[in-house]
């Protein structure tokens, strides 16, 4: 409203004149018409205008134009624009005229309403505003100029600002008051600053301010430091009794228990008297301390090794890091104190840091006095000095020990057909070795090979092949029994040819060609009478060979008592021998086109009789479904259906395929039954019948303790009975583990996964050997895992595990132990102990199952036999392992004395002859029924097709079947 002071030039062109707006309110004005003059050049600057640190700055104008149209003959030189323009100085200068200005030009500016006479005589004010800006600006301030060459101009306004972002605080941080850059979308970056007792978490915090004045991006932000809280954009100190300690923690928090804060603002609080943390213990962990000693400690003594069983302390000090230490002393003869144990004796799994409740310590003098002492630690007892210890003691004595390994085996004169080898006595005989034991094979052939026997620390072993690496292994026997045998070392024979050695082997191909002639004899003697036994004995130089064959059915089985003492030389080999009316498993290998083998065992379905409703899992194939199968003239059938995934190779479809070769084969209500293959389309699948409980351990599992000891001997006996049937034909299965036993509605057990039996690659719990092979060590024979020695014999010892995992409801064998100390541990006699409520008479089952010496373990016939006892006779399952044999880690002597397993199954005649149905024993022997174990799979139409008419003794002998079946399947035991 005052003098602006604005210089107008020339003095007769700009004039300041006072006026009043369309409300009659005086306003003051810059004005200029010189419309009717030629050449006009007027300028109006305005004084010196500071930027204040802008670099970009606004001028909006408010103007009237006069209309020239509007003018009475003046329109010639006229003009309807103006020129505005800016000069940038850091000082206020003296400029006159129009220096420098035209430099600065910013625009000609131009009405959007012009107005005429008629329109000032109405006072209807045609103000236009026009806004430029001026920018990147570089001085401290600046001038304005407007020029006016001919116009008829009212400025009213003229009105010069800039943008900028205001102070703002934020996240507890403070944006300060800041001007943007020059750029139009350029963001100036400016850093917060924390407000007090804050900090900034991660980095500092950031925001971006725009040419518009406007806060935008915000970056990081501030948080109250340890010890205070945010409350309403402020930071509040923590009371007493409260503490915060991390940045990114709301807020305060009460003090765990056995924790004080006894000032404001503590950033952790103090563990009261005998509590303690450690670093690592989270700062809302309540204070801990050390434990108390362990409990019912108890010791098994086997030999010189001692497993130690203890219960967790009763105060566990608030912790869950609870460790165990031993400390091992030998009480020394005549009192004269403890001797700490030295470092030959071992501990399992270790000494120190035990997590489980249970070590064993092996390799201690035999007849010596120990004591043991036994700690429990936590996280904290490093810290509770002035804690007293806890331990709880056990003393115990060793027994008889069987002697150490003989440590080296020396080669002697070696011949073409013989080895000298010389040994050591074993570091530790623990008494008075008997005799040695030499085990040998020829290098990669170790499915076979001969044991010979010395009193000696030397002999000469022959009969050997020139030229020939062998592997030989030695073993000492005290009164205790074996030691473990000494490493393997390799010798090879020589392959010159001496004189007597000539003369020996010609002698011994004389003996040999008679020995096939006996033989011959023998055999041809069999085969007409039917059944028999033979054996002879021979004698060839200074070894004695004697060979027992027996050839009969069940009744010639496993005996120990028929394992001659006397034997100095035995032989050893897998390969079964075929009786005709015996059925045996074929490898599907024989075949040369495995396509045959496939349509040989199993039949070819056609895909449209199966619907897939769902899928159950996924196989090593592809993934596993299940849904109906509808046969012509059959009933429909629940299926699973095992899928080949696409894009296989020819390989991968032979592999795959090869499952069904060999679960064609099979026909038993143990064994998991193949409905049929589809091959003639995609995808390939195999079609078993559907197990509606799926595999045996996470059944087990998921049910865990919901079964009577009954019902899990029933599971137990199912799966024997189809390991009978499988050991029968001559198959060996290498993986039986619960996981590869499938479980029915009628919680009937069904042996399956016969897919890669011989490479095991599909299953997850097999590991590399040092041999190259991949086996699932905790569920194998230690002479499978030592030398691929698989036979009926090592499914025993899996078939054990597997009553260990069923009795325990799928407890994982050895639970975390690593492959390695299994293997370790087993060699040294260690064996699982007994499972929790586990009757006694199972568990002695188990462990002849886990007998080193695979002869000494039961076969699966004697198994069944023994199951079926149990059964009929529950109360012999009343007596549980109690807990020192629970944790017993002596091998049970297994005996059949007190029952007739193994040698009394019944034969078909006898069983005819039971019923009073004698007479037909010829026509089913003529049929091929000649085992139980095929009769009980016969059906009435069976019977008649046998010549059994007469509908009385048909109703007779099913009825008889039907009993038989409830007896040896387990089905009868229900949920
Ligand atoms: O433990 P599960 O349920 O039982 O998961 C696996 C999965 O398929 C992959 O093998 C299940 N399975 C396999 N064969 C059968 C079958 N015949 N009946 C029911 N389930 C099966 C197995």
């Amino acid at each position: 409203m005052g003098d602006l002071g604005w210089v107008a030039y020339p003095k007769n062109g700009w004039e300041e004149i006072g006026e009043v707006d369309e409300d009659y309110a005086p306003i003051h004005t810059y004005q200029v018409c010189r419309v009717m003059e030629q050449n006009q050049n007027n300028w109006l600057y305005t004084n010196w205008i500071l930027t204040e640190g802008a670099q970009r700055v606004y001028i909006e104008l408010k103007f009237t134009l006069r209309d020239c149209n509007s003018l009475p003959g003046g329109v010639g030189t006229c003009k309807e624009t103006f020129n505005m323009y800016y000069y940038e100085t850091d000082g206020d200068e003296e400029e006159g005229e129009d220096g420098g200005m035209r430099d600065g030009t910013v625009d000609t500016i131009a009405a959007d309403e012009s107005f005429t006479e008629l329109d000032l005589g109405d006072r209807v004010m045609k103000l236009n505003t026009e806004v430029r800006d001026l920018g990147p600006l570089t001085h401290k301030g600046f001038y304005l100029a407007f020029q006016d060459l001919g116009a008829c101009i009212a400025l009213v306004s003229v009105r010069v600002f800039y943008k900028r972002c205001p102070f703002l605080v934020k996240s507890l941080a403070e944006f300060p008051d800041t001007i943007p850059g020059s750029e139009a979308s350029q963001l100036v970056e400016v850093v917060g600053h924390c407000v007090n007792n804050s900090l900034p978490l991660y980095e500092p915090p950031r925001m971006h301010c725009s040419t518009e004045g406007e806060w935008l991006v915000p970056i990081g932000k501030c948080v109250c430091k340890p010890g205070y809280e945010e409350i309403s954009g402020a930071c509040q100190v923590c009371k007493v009794g409260f503490y915060r300690s991390l940045l990114e923690s709301p807020g305060c928090s009460k003090c765990p228990p056995h924790s004080v804060a006894r000032q404001t603002g503590a950033t952790v609080c103090t563990c009261e008297d005998g509590y303690y943390k450690i670093e690592s213990d989270p700062s809302n962990m309540a204070c801990t301390r050390p434990p108390s000693a362990p409990r019912n400690a108890i010791s098994n003594v086997n030999e010189t090794s001692v497993f130690l069983e203890w219960s967790i302390p009763l105060e566990t000090g608030g912790r869950k890091d609870i460790r165990y230490n031993i400390l091992c002393r030998q009480v020394l003869p005549e009192g004269r104190g403890l001797d700490e144990c030295g470092p030959n004796v071992r501990f399992l799994p270790r000494r120190v840091a035990l997590s489980n409740t249970s070590v064993m310590v092996a390799d201690l003098q035999s007849h010596t006095n120990y004591s043991f002492l036994l700690e429990a630690v936590n996280g904290v007892s490093e810290l509770a000095k002035d804690h007293p210890k806890q331990y709880v003691s056990l003393n115990v004595t060793t027994n008889q020990a069987a002697p150490s390994p003989v440590s080296v085996v020396r080669k002697g004169h070696t011949g073409k057909s013989s080895i000298a080898l010389s040994w050591a006595e074993p570091d530790r005989p623990n008494g008075i070795i008997l005799e040695y034991e030499i085990k040998y094979f020829e290098k990669e052939q170790d499915s076979s090979y001969t044991i010979i026997k010395s009193k000696d620390t030397e002999m000469v072993v022959e009969g050997l092949k020139p030229s020939s690496v062998y592997i030989f292994q030695v073993r000492a026997r005290t009164s205790a029994g074996y030691g473990a045998f000494s490493r393997r070392f390799e010798f090879q024979t020589s392959p010159y040819l001496t004189a007597t050695s000539e003369r020996a082997q010609a002698s011994i191909i004389a003996v040999a060609i008679t020995l096939a002639l006996v033989l011959l004899a023998v055999v041809a003697g069999f085969l007409l009478s039917g059944r028999g036994c033979c054996c002879f004995l021979a004698k060839i130089k200074s070894v004695k060979i004697k060979c027992v064959l027996c050839f009969s059915f069940r009744r010639c089985g496993y005996s120990k008592a028929k394992q001659d003492p006397e034997e100095e030389k035995m032989h050893f080999h897998n390969g079964h021998i075929k009786f005709p009316g015996v059925r045996t498993y074929i490898d599907p290998l024989t075949y040369e086109d495995p396509n045959q083998a496939v349509h040989e065992f199993a039949q070819e379905i056609d895909v449209s009789s199966i619907s897939i409703e769902r899928i159950i899992g996924a196989g090593e194939f592809g993934e596993v479904c299940c849904g109906p199968l509808r046969l012509p003239g059959k009933r429909e059938i629940q299926v699973a259906i095992k899928t080949l995934k696409v894009g296989y190779t020819e390989q991968q479809r032979r592999d795959f395929l090869w499952e069904a070769s060999i679960m064609g084969q099979f026909n038993h209500p143990n064994i998991i039954r193949l409905e049929g293959v589809v091959t003639k389309s995609k995808p390939v699948m195999i079609i078993t019948e559907y197990m509606e409980n799926g595999s045996l351990d996470t059944f087990l599992k998921k049910n865990d303790g919901q079964f009577t000891v009954i019902q899990l001997v029933g599971m137990l006996r199912g799966i024997a009975s189809g390991m009978r049937y499988l050991s029968d034909m001559g198959y060996v299965h290498r993986d039986l583990a619960a996981r590869n036993i499938l479980v029915n509605g009628n919680l009937v057990c069904k042996v399956s996964d016969f897919g890669l039996s011989r490479v095991l690659e599909d299953d997850p719990e097999a590991a590399y050997t040092t041999r190259g092979g991949k086996i699932p060590i905790r569920w194998t024979a230690p002479e499978a895992i030592a030398y691929r020695k698989f036979t009926s014999a090592s499914d025993v010892w899996s078939y054990g595990i597997v009553m260990w995992e069923v009795m325990s409801y799928g407890e994982r064998p050895y639970w975390e132990m690593s492959n390695q100390d299994v293997i370790k541990a087993v060699e040294e006699s260690y064996r699982l102990p007994g499972p929790m409520d586990c009757p006694e008479a199972l568990y002695h089952l188990m462990m002849d199952c886990w007998q080193h010496e695979r002869t000494n373990r039961p076969k699966f016939d004697e198994i069944v036999c023994l199951l079926d006892k149990l059964i009929r006779n529950p109360s012999s399952l009343k007596k549980l392992v109690n807990s020192s044999h629970r944790v017993s880690n002596l091998l049970v002597e297994h005996t059949t004395a007190d029952g007739d397993c193994g040698t009394q199954s019944q034969t078909v005649g006898e069983w005819l002859d039971s019923i009073k149905m004698g007479r037909y024993t010829e026509l089913f022997m003529e049929a091929g029924y000649s085992s139980m174990e095929t009769v009980t799979q016969m059906t009435s139409e069976d019977l008649r097709r046998v010549g059994v008419n007469l509908a009385g003794h048909q109703k007779k002998i099913i009825t008889s079947i039907q009993e038989l079946r409830v007896h040896m399947n387990n089905s009868t035991v229900k949920i």
